[in-house]
């Protein structure tokens, strides 16, 4: 099948799902057998509910120059456990600051007080990033169903695919090891899953004492994710950029993307591990994770993906 025409059967078999799950929903009346086939765990939207996350479940970034930053509004205070470091981020989100996830694998998990249907095609939430045509950042965007129904992010997290899924450009299970510097001062040591290393190199624009995150206790820490190759270049004025991808990454000048630096994303998209169609009814959970492992040039700093925030795109939507 062509790539359009296994879309397409992507978002019929999602769409099916997503009718199906909700038949079953509004079937208990139906006799039917009631809850049977009824999903306990989805989480309608109400008049009240919001369209942006709720709650930072964990922010877990990589490291990156904009990581422990105190000279920034809204900037680092200390946080020194993960769960003071999520609500830093949500803090930093609801004021309407970035979050950088740092370098390759850095990620932000966030939560929303209803689940946001899948439309079977539709976008149906976004992620707001800080890309410019010239400053492209792509993070990979994971969904979460809460299938256990406890409320926690805790189930299996579906990739989103995006314009580079099924090519060579995209990496799965590309893994890089951070170490914790030896004194301030200094650059942090990577070393990959496929025999590479470097540094998150320091620049002089951001002269925090250390760019490893200061609530991860660890003296190193690795970080898994699906990477996606290169695309930076030096423009005919000598300029440092980083090229754009064609659809499907967060901070990222992709199709996808509306004034004001809004991705916007379909369920519909989640796909497993093995490359199937997830077909998921709804989402409860959110990641955005750092896809490129690219030290930029000098005084540019590592590229990590920024996150602004991420809402439902149709928040009134009913099943
Ligand atoms: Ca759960
Ligand atoms: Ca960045
Ligand atoms: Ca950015």
């Amino acid at each position: 099948m062509t790539d359009a025409k296994i879309s397409a059967a992507i978002r019929a078999t999602a769409r099916w799902a997503a009718v199906a799950l909700l038949c079953g929903m509004t079937a208990c009346n139906s006799g039917l057998g009631g809850g049977e086939t009824m999903d306990p765990f989805y989480r309608p939207a109400g008049a009240g509910s919001r369209a942006a996350c709720n709650r930072v479940w964990e922010f877990t970034p990589a490291p990156g120059q904009f990581i422990n930053d105190t000279s920034s509004e809204g900037g680092y205070h200390g946080e020194s456990t993960p769960a003071e470091a999520a609500e830093y981020a949500m803090k930093r989100l609801e004021a309407g600051y970035y979050v950088s996830l740092g370098g390759f694998g850095g990620y932000l998990v966030v939560g929303f007080d209803h689940s946001i249907l899948n439309s079977g095609g539709d976008y149906d939430f976004s992620v707001t990033g800080n890309a410019i045509e010239s400053s492209c950042e792509p993070g990979i965007v994971w969904v979460m169903r809460d299938e256990n129904g406890n409320g926690r992010p805790d189930d299996t997290w579906y990739e989103l695919r995006g314009s580079e899924y099924g090519t060579s450009n995209r990496v799965a299970g590309y893994a890089v090891t951070y170490r914790r510097p030896d004194r301030d001062g200094a650059d942090v040591e990577w070393r990959d899953n496929r025999g590479g290393s470097g540094t998150i190199a320091r620049n002089t624009h951001h002269t925090q004492p250390s760019y490893y995150p200061l609530w991860i206790a660890e003296q190193e820490y690795t970080l898994t994710g699906t990477m996606l190759l290169p695309r930076d270049y030096v423009d005919e004025h000598g300029m440092y950029c980083t090229g754009i991808y064609g659809w499907g990454y967060a901070d990222n000048y992709g199709s996808d993307r509306l004034t004001g630096g809004r991705n916007r994303f379909r369920i519909s998209d989640a796909v497993t591990a093995e490359g199937g169609a997830a077909l998921l009814p709804y989402i409860d959970f959110v990641k955005v994770q750092t896809a490129v492992n690219i030290q930029g040039s000098a005084g540019v700093g590592e590229l990590s993906t920024e996150v602004l925030g991420i809402a439902d795109e149709h928040p009134g939507r009913r099943p």
